[in-house]
C-alpha cells in the first residue's frame, strides 16, 4: 500500500551520513513533544505515529550511531540508557504490561532516519509477526 512504499522510499532515500532531523530535534530548532529526557537520552513522540503509544527514544549524542548495526563495545552504556528509558517511557504512557521496542536497522527494514533511535510502541494489541 501507499503507506508501506513511502516508509520504503524514505528508507531508500535515507541519509547515513550528515546530521539528521534528529539533531534539531535535540536543540529544540523543530519543535516535539517531549516525553522524557535527561544529560543523554531524549524521548519524544513520533510524528506518525503506528500505535496509540509511539515514542522514540534516541542518544543525545549520535557519537557514529548512525544505526545499530554501528555499535561497538565503547557504546555499551549509552545502548543501556535507551532501553532503560524505553521502559520508563512505558511506565510514564500507562503501557508497562504491553509494549513493544523496535529498532529498524538498514533499508531492508525501512529505516529512515540515521540517528539511532528505539520505538516505543503500545496502547493496542500488537500483532506477531511484525510486518
Ligand atoms: O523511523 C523514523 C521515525 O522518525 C518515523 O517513524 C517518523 C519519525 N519522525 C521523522 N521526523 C520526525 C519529527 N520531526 N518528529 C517526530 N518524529 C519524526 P525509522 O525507524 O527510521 O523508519
Amino acid at each position: 500500500n501507499n503507506e508501506e512504499l513511502a516508509a520504503k522510499t524514505a528508507a531508500i532515500n535515507a541519509d547515513t551520513n550528515n546530521p539528521t532531523i534528529f539533531d534539531k530535534i535535540i536543540s529544540k530548532e523543530i519543535p516535539s513533544s517531549i516525553v522524557y529526557e535527561d544529560e543523554n537520552v531524549l524521548a519524544f513522540r513520533d510524528i506518525n505515529p503506528q500505535a496509540p503509544v509511539h515514542v522514540l527514544v534516541i542518544p543525545k549524542f549520535r557519537d557514529g550511531l548512525t544505526e545499530l548495526g554501528k555499535a561497538e563495545m565503547r557504546h555499551g552504556e549509552i545502548l543501556g540508557q535507551l532501553l532503560y528509558v524505553a521502559r520508563i517511557v512505558a511506565e510514564k504512557e500507562g503501557v508497562l504490561d504491553g509494549f513493544r521496542v523496535v529498532i529498524n536497522n538498514g533499508v531492508s527494514a525501512c529505516q529512515s532516519v540515521y540517528h539511532l533511535h528505539l520505538h516505543v510502541l503500545g496502547g493496542r494489541q500488537l500483532k506477531w509477526p511484525p510486518g
